[in-house]
């Protein structure tokens, strides 16, 4: 007797936690909803950037200053025998690269300087410059990766040689290709870690059209989306350049 009514009282005290674990599972489905539906009536984020909510974006941003802060412009990423190199390298994206408006011969690398004269560069003039080779791990964010080799002109090298001093103290540098359809910014110092290079050989060869023929850039430092090929223009800014993928709501920064 006295058994079951300890086995009542438990089962009594058990029904009530039952109800209160509903009653929370519901104020937590109401919550998240709540916090679902906020985030969705905030504003996406600004102008140039775009793409998500100002809150993600924010999360970003604050990952951005972190990996900024600690960033090591000496810090080399990992490199590989040239012979580690694969042969056939993977082809992927193609903005800017449709050849129908687009004369080789007529080429030129334009260089927005701060007091807005433009340079206009011959790939000559580039591979007259000291030629740095680097065997890395490419990666892109759609999760493949493979160990290739580029040749080129460090960008640190090339900037000096054309007196961009100047620009070099300004926080962000802006590239295009010829038709403005792929763009992308970058943070000075990554522009600046001895492994960027000015980019007009792949596997000892010129590259291929549709890598970018006749220069792109090779950031190590960071995922295949800032890798931008065949570049036109190159400007300088204190300000975040316009960025293709980070209008697309990706990470501005994409460093790893
Ligand atoms: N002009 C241009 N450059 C670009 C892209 C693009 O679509 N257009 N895609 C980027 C992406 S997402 C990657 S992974 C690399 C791929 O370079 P690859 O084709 O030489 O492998 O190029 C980058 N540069
Ligand atoms: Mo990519």
């Amino acid at each position: 007797m006295k058994e079951v009514m300890v086995d009542d009282n438990a089962s009594k005290k058990y029904k009530r936690k039952s109800l209160y674990a509903f009653i929370a599972f519901f104020i937590m489905i109401g919550a998240a909803y709540g916090s679902w539906k906020w985030l969705n009536h905030q504003p996406l984020d600004g102008g140039l950037r775009g793409g998500i909510q100002q809150p993600l974006r924010n999360v970003l941003d604050a990952n951005e200053k972190l990996f900024t802060s600690t960033f090591d412009r000496n810090k080399l990423i990992k490199e590989y025998p040239k012979s580690e190199a694969v042969k056939k390298v993977r082809v992927n994206g193609d903005a800017g690269l449709d050849t129908t408006f687009f004369d080789a011969k007529d080429w030129k690398l334009q260089i927005v300087k701060s007091n807005n004269d433009t340079l206009f560069i011959t790939l000559d003039d580039i591979r007259a410059l000291p030629k740095t080779e680097v065997t890395f791990n490419f990666k892109c964010i759609e999760g493949w990766n493979q160990v290739t080799n580029w040749g080129g002109v460090r960008f640190s090298d090339f900037a000096k040689h054309y007196g961009l001093a100047k620009e070099m103290d300004l926080k962000y540098v802006g590239m295009k290709t010829p038709d403005e359809e792929y763009y992308v910014g970058i943070d000075m110092p990554s522009i600046l870690q001895p492994q960027t290079i000015l980019c007009y050989e792949m596997n000892g060869s010129p590259l291929p059209m549709n890598q970018g023929f006749p220069l792109r850039l090779i950031i190590p430092v960071k995922y295949g989306v800032k890798h931008i090929k065949r570049i036109g223009t190159i400007f300088f800014n204190n300000e975040k350049p316009a960025d293709y993928w980070a209008e697309r709501g990706y990470d501005y920064y994409t460093g790893h």
